[in-house]
């Protein structure tokens, strides 16, 4: 019945995409359907991928970023054309941000009617605009070439400092057909997509002999070297040399927050006091003061010499001359540094160990006697009591946090146990990661999720519970009600409509959970808080606990006021 031609076996776009993602350990995609993408994702779940769906693409786009960050793969953000591209692409300029591996493909209009902008159905240069929002965009015309254009993101994404890449597909390009056998011929496995980066040996010496001067060291990991997955080395490195360090935000769990060399507790002293500073994976950006002035300050700042260990050769001098720049991934340098520095290394001095130590007790004295202050109406702290006690009795719970004061104190507050489970607004301070991250951080681990949201921070992402709920997923949102953005309280001078940071007083957050099948409780004490997040971690079941917070209880952009410009006008 068949003659030659007809028995030749066919594949198309459609499935050469699939089949290069599957080929290179691809197993999610998280995603948004519609023309012309809405038959990959069928597709791509009939082809054995787990297909999140979402109901906005920044926040599928977000998951993408978050789980690159926790797997080391790039995540991928599957869009539909121009307004479905736009929606993701915060995702991925955030994701390039934050040094994030993740690819956002999205379908595209014909090529020779947006060339010509002849008006196509959602028309847009996608890949002009995508370019200069992430570290690499490829766009692929023919199928043969699909493989090509996948290794490229795929590589793009993950090797040097990671980060989001662009894959523009074409509608036309899904349809397309080619043999099957040559189809499979033209894919590739990425070997080695972020090859190891071996530190020059003077460059190792150079940073030793920096180190073995230092009277007052300081380590300072990022979020960078949490990414990196070489916890036992950063721990070895750390108590062998003894010296103190401080975790950035999304660094906080690679050694356990209540670590006897944590300086946490007496950041501005030791940024003040340090003599010498060895960045891991973190960069001397706003986070961080950019390395001067006068959180930087102290009798030191003069003569204060950095290390830094980064993958990105031109991080070095960006903000402050850096002595020893340690260019390579974090796991050969730290090896490197460990084996120069062998069995006898001298702790730092004392005077500097000690009056750390000394700092930390009377700061974490005064804290444990905050957090057990119990108010009428619940405050920041003590509803994040509630959190810190939970998150100590399951330490494998993963961390999602955004908001402004809710962020600030559930940072210093809970702490974290384990590598890679605080998840946060990274270095932009973007608000709208929240749903998204712990879709993807349940998605990828397993694990229970607590997101510790402010209730203006919740909104951006609050349909996704949604998700959440059609997913089941083990994530309790914890909605920091205070009423609106920072406070509850401002008022409009004039009358009439409220004022710009005010919410609808009393909103009933826990309803919306509960719409869609999910668990939802009204938390007004720390107790009703316990015993609501308690029942979520142990049960895994979509839970969503609206806590009652003073809503005169924070302050302007939480730690970060002095940010806002002051006006110099009268009125
Ligand atoms: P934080 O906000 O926690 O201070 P940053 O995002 O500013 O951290 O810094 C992360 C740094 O880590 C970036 O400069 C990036 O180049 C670097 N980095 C990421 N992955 C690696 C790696 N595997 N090895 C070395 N450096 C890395
Ligand atoms: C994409 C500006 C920073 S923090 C914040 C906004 C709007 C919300 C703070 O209120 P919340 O927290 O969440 O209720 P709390 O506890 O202080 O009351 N748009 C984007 N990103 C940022 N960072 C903003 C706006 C902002
Ligand atoms: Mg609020």
């Amino acid at each position: 019945m068949t003659n030659d031609t007809q028995s030749t076996e066919q594949t198309d776009g459609f499935h050469l995409v699939i089949d290069a993602l599957k080929l290179n350990g691809i197993d999610t995609i998280f995603a948004l359907p519609g023309i012309p993408i809405t038959d990959l994702t069928r597709k791509a779940q009939a082809e054995g991928m787990r297909m999140i769906s979402f109901r906005h693409e920044q926040h599928a786009g977000n998951a993408a970023a978050a789980a690159g960050f926790l797997t080391q793969k790039p995540g991928i953000c599957l869009t539909v054309s121009a307004p479905g591209f736009l929606n993701g692409l915060t995702a991925l300029a955030n994701a390039t941000t934050n040094c994030f591996p993740m690819i956002l493909i999205s379908g595209s209009s014909e090529r020779e009617i947006v060339d010509l902008q002849q008006g196509d159905y959602e028309e847009m240069d996608q890949l002009a605009i995508a370019k200069p929002l992430c570290k690499a965009a490829y766009r692929v015309l023919h199928a043969e070439d699909i493989g090509v254009g996948v290794a490229r993101a795929i590589r793009s994404a993950l090797s040097g400092r990671p980060g989001g890449v662009y894959l523009d597909l074409p509608a036309k390009l899904f349809a397309q057909t080619m043999d099957a056998a040559a189809g499979k011929r033209s894919l590739i496995k990425v070997v080695d997509p972020a090859p190891r980066q071996i530190p020059a040996p003077d460059s190792v010496q150079r940073a030793l002999d920096l180190l073995k001067g230092a009277k007052r060291p300081l380590i300072v990991l990022g979020k960078g070297a949490a990414y990196a997955q070489a916890d036992a080395e950063i721990r070895a490195l750390i108590e062998k040399t003894g010296i103190p360090y401080l975790p950035m935000s999304m660094a906080k769990g690679l050694l356990p927050d209540t670590h006897t060399q944590s300086a946490s507790a007496t950041r501005s002293y030791v940024l003040a006091e340090a003599d010498v500073v060895m960045l891991v994976g973190a960069r001397l950006n706003w986070l961080l003061s950019h390395g001067k002035g006068k959180t930087w300050g102290g009798p030191n700042a003069a003569t204060r010499q950095f290390i830094q260990i980064d993958i990105s050769p031109t991080e070095m001098d960006s903000n402050v001359p850096i002595a020893a720049p340690l260019v390579g991934d974090i796991g050969s340098c730290v090896s490197a540094l460990l084996a120069g520095i062998g069995s006898n290394w001298a702790k730092p001095p004392a005077d500097w160990t000690q009056g750390i130590a000394e700092r930390k007790d009377k700061n974490l004295t005064k804290m444990a006697a905050t957090l057990a202050q119990n108010p009428a109406t619940m405050n920041f702290h003590s509803a994040l009591n509630v959190i810190r006690n939970a998150v100590k009795a399951r330490p494998d719970a993963i961390v999602v946090n955004e908001g402004a004061n809710t962020l600030d104190f559930a940072r210093s507050i809970v702490d974290m146990y384990e590598p890679r489970k605080r998840l946060d607004v990274g270095t932009w301070g973007i608000m709208g990661i929240g749903m998204g991250f712990a879709v993807a951080a349940a998605v990828t681990t397993g694990k229970p999720v607590i997101a510790i949201e402010g209730d203006s921070a919740f909104g951006f992402s609050g349909m996704e519970v949604e998700t959440i709920c059609r997913y089941n997923l083990p994530v309790c949102v914890i909605v920091f009600n205070n009423n609106g953005i920072y406070k509850g309280t401002d008022v409009n001078p004039r009358g009439g409509d409220v004022a710009p940071t005010v919410f609808v007083k009393n909103a009933r957050y826990e309803m919306m959970m509960q719409a869609f099948g999910g668990v939802g409780v009204l938390a007004n004490t720390p107790d009703e808080l316990a015993k609501a997040l308690d029942q979520a971690v142990a049960s895994g079941r979509p839970t969503l606990i609206n806590a009652i917070i003073d809503e005169t209880a924070g302050t302007e952009s939480g730690r970060i006021t002095s940010l806002n410009p002051q006006s110099s006008a009268k009125k």
